[in-house]
Order: C-alpha cells, then sequence, then structure tokens
C-alpha cells in the first residue's frame, strides 16, 4: 500500500445510546479499512476542551462540550490508503440535512449537533496525528495484515 494513513474516528454519545456502533464499524470493515485500535470511554471536560480546541469561543462550543461528555463514546483508529478523506467521504457532511444518503450522517442524522460520528478533518493537515495521539498510546494501537489487504491494494 502506497499510502497507508492512520485517521482518528469516534461514534458520539447519541450514536453509542441509538445502538450504532456496530452498523458503523461495519461501514468501516466493509470498505477495506483496518481497525487498529478501539476503546469504549467517557470523555472528560478537559479531554473535550483539547479536542475541539479549534471552536472555543463559537457560540455552539460549551453545547458541543455538554453534548459530547453526556455519555460514552466509541474512539477508535482506522488505517487504510487515503484512510482520513475516505471516512470524511463516508461520513458525509457536518449537517445532516446536507448529507447524502448512504453517508453515516446521510442514513442516520437529523440535527447538526446529533450526527451521529466524529472523523478527523482531512482539511487540516495532521488533525489526524493529533487526534490519535490525544486519544491513544502507542501501545493501544496494533500492526497486523488483514487478510484482503492484497485484494484492496
Ligand atoms: P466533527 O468535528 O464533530 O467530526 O464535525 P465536523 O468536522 O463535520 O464539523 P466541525 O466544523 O468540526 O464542528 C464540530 C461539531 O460542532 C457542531 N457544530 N455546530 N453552527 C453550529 O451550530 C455548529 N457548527 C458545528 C457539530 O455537531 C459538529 O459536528
Ligand atoms: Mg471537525
Amino acid at each position: 500500500m502506497s499510502d497507508a494513513e492512520r485517521t482518528f474516528v469516534m461514534v458520539k454519545p447519541d450514536g453509542v445510546q441509538r445502538g450504532l456502533i456496530g452498523e458503523i464499524i461495519s461501514r468501516f470493515e466493509d470498505r477495506g479499512l483496518k481497525l487498529v485500535g478501539a476503546k469504549f470511554m467517557q470523555i472528560s471536560d478537559e479531554l473535550a476542551h483539547e479536542h475541539y480546541g479549534e471552536h472555543e469561543g463559537k457560540p455552539f462550543f460549551e453545547g458541543l462540550v455538554d453534548f459530547i461528555t453526556s455519555g460514552p463514546v466509541m474512539a477508535m483508529v482506522w488505517e487504510g490508503q487515503d484512510a482520513t478523506r475516505q471516512v470524511r467521504t463516508m461520513m458525509g457532511e457536518t449537517d445532516p440535512a446536507e448529507s447524502d444518503p448512504g453517508t453515516i450522517r446521510g442514513d442516520f442524522g437529523l440535527d447538526l449537533g446529533r450526527n451521529v460520528i466524529h472523523g478527523s478533518d482531512h482539511e487540516d493537515e495532521g488533525a489526524n496525528e493529533r487526534e490519535i495521539d490525544l486519544f491513544f498510546d502507542e501501545d493501544e494501537l496494533q500492526d497486523y495484515e488483514r487478510i484482503d489487504e492484497t485484494w484492496l491494494y
């Protein structure tokens, strides 16, 4: 694989409560992306502020922090060619109303503030690595080959 990349993905509290973890993992597995890290966890107030730091000061920021800390999330790292962009395409737009059917937000979301999933921004250089570092220690990420990799690349 020429440009293998790792990206950070998280099923948000609404996705967990609605029982969408398995569905979302299946979509990434089916696409050929490889799961290299996963953690079912509660985000602290401090971690939420750090993770969404780019939005600090915006009118929706405090609501966003309250929401992302309101229940457990499924934090994950997925690997594959151009993984950050692939995941963002599969997620749809920030606003579910603008997301095409077939995308995760287009299939499962209705509201901008309850949009089921987070993925690293592919237009923000290095956001994927920053977010992976924020949520995972190096020894929590697995190096292995998936048996179908020969046929994916
Ligand atoms: P995320 O970071 O959660 O994956 O979402 P995103 O990249 O698609 O969108 P971003 O611009 O990073 O915004 C982060 C989250 O803040 C909420 N939001 N509310 N105008 C608003 O009320 C507004 N804008 C953004 C969304 O829930 C979005 O996912
Ligand atoms: Mg974002």
